[in-house]
């Protein structure tokens, strides 16, 4: 655990370095206030997180590489590790917007400040411009570049595809609430959730040690499952989570979202309480949102969510333990044990 806490305080460290070059990117010719408003913009969503993304990539590295890092190694992981965390920072300033949130990482959404409003769409493409200055600087010339600019492109790609199904469906739901099955859902999360969350981390540090991806496909599936493992989670804490711990007030309900709860709910509720979900789910009038949380509450939702948090445990545990890489057993546990039963 203390092994941990040093990596997450070196990775922090360097931060400011990366945020300071970008500050003074030689190509823009920057004035002392845009300087500030850059400043302002990358502090205010970049490193608040939890991290779990950036350190993945410094973990699973170390894992590949079976050995402790050089500092030059360190260095290179964490850097790509910021980049991952830049495109969370992008992701999620655009999501909020989207799902008209109100609070993210314990503070009100970027977007809700009175002086950036819809200005934070430009903020959230300028975070990934951010992101891709970053790789080029550091990972231009090494033989891996290619590989690694194509698979964030793609994972960008496939996020953004989950991103619109998210929205798509659920404006299709509004006429038919019964569209939002176990299959849709699968669809969505694996899309808007797994590549860039579980997948992508890997992948940038199995690039960094000099391997390819093809000879990591059976990886790939467990990360991906691993993905909708935490997108469940975080449909169920929106929901039934402590927006204190989360950082983050549910608005799934409101927003009509095809969460995992409402999927669990519709395949259990009878007739009588499938035209309640239908006439109070979507709506962001407080008595709609009671009755909805009730309903879920009355078909023990909360008791199927933790029976599909065990059984998922169990699957997961099984798929890493057929694993032949002892490496790879190592970098999936770490990453699975970060996620069980995790309450933010
Ligand atoms: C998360 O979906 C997906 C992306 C691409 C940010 P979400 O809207 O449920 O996330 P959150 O609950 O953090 O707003
Ligand atoms: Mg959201
Ligand atoms: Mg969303
Ligand atoms: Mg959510």
């Amino acid at each position: 655990m203390a092994q941990l806490e040093e990596t997450r305080s070196r990775f922090l460290a360097l931060y400011d370095i990366l945020k300071h070059e970008l500050m003074h990117d030689a190509d823009i010719k920057f004035t002392e206030e845009m300087r500030l408003r850059v400043e302002e913009i990358l502090d205010y969503n970049v490193p608040r997180g939890k991290l779990n993304r950036g350190l993945a990539v410094i973990e699973t590295y170390k894992a590949l590489k079976g050995d402790e890092l050089s500092e030059e190694e360190f260095f290179l992981a964490s850097v790509l590790g910021w980049c991952l965390e830049w495109i969370q920072a992008c992701l999620l300033v655009l999501d909020d917007i989207m799902d008209n949130s109100q609070t993210r990482r314990g503070r009100i959404c970027w977007y809700r400040q009175p002086k950036v409003g819809l200005k934070a769409i430009n903020h959230g493409i300028l975070l990934k411009g951010h992101a891709h200055r970053i790789l080029k600087k550091y990972f231009r010339g090494k033989p891996y570049y290619p590989d690694l600019i194509e698979i964030t492109e793609e994972v960008g790609y496939q996020t953004s595809m989950g991103q619109m199904l998210d929205l798509t469906i659920t404006h299709e739901g509004k006429e038919e609430l019964s569209k939002y099955t176990s299959d849709v859902y699968r669809r969505i999360v694996i899309y808007k959730t797994s590549y860039y969350s579980f997948y992508l981390p890997v992948a940038g540090a199995i690039l960094l040690s000099g391997e390819k991806l093809e000879n990591y496909e059976a990886i790939k599936e467990i990360l991906i499952e691993m993905g909708v493992y935490f997108q469940v989670q975080d449909d169920y804490l929106d929901c039934f989570g402590d927006p204190e711990v989360a950082g983050k007030v549910g608005t799934d309900i409101e927003d009509y979202k095809c969460s995992w709860l409402i999927v669990q709910a519709l395949e259990l509720a009878d007739d009588y309480k499938k035209q309640i979900l239908c006439e109070n789910y979507g709506r962001s009038d407080p008595t709609s949102v009671t009755k909805v949380k009730k309903l879920y509450q009355e078909l023990d939702i909360s008791g199927k969510f933790s029976k599909y948090e065990a059984e998922s445990y169990e699957k997961l545990l099984a798929a890493i333990e057929a694993q032949s890489s002892a490496a790879m057993q190592e970098i999936l546990m770490a990453l699975l044990m970060k996620i069980y039963l995790r309450n933010k």
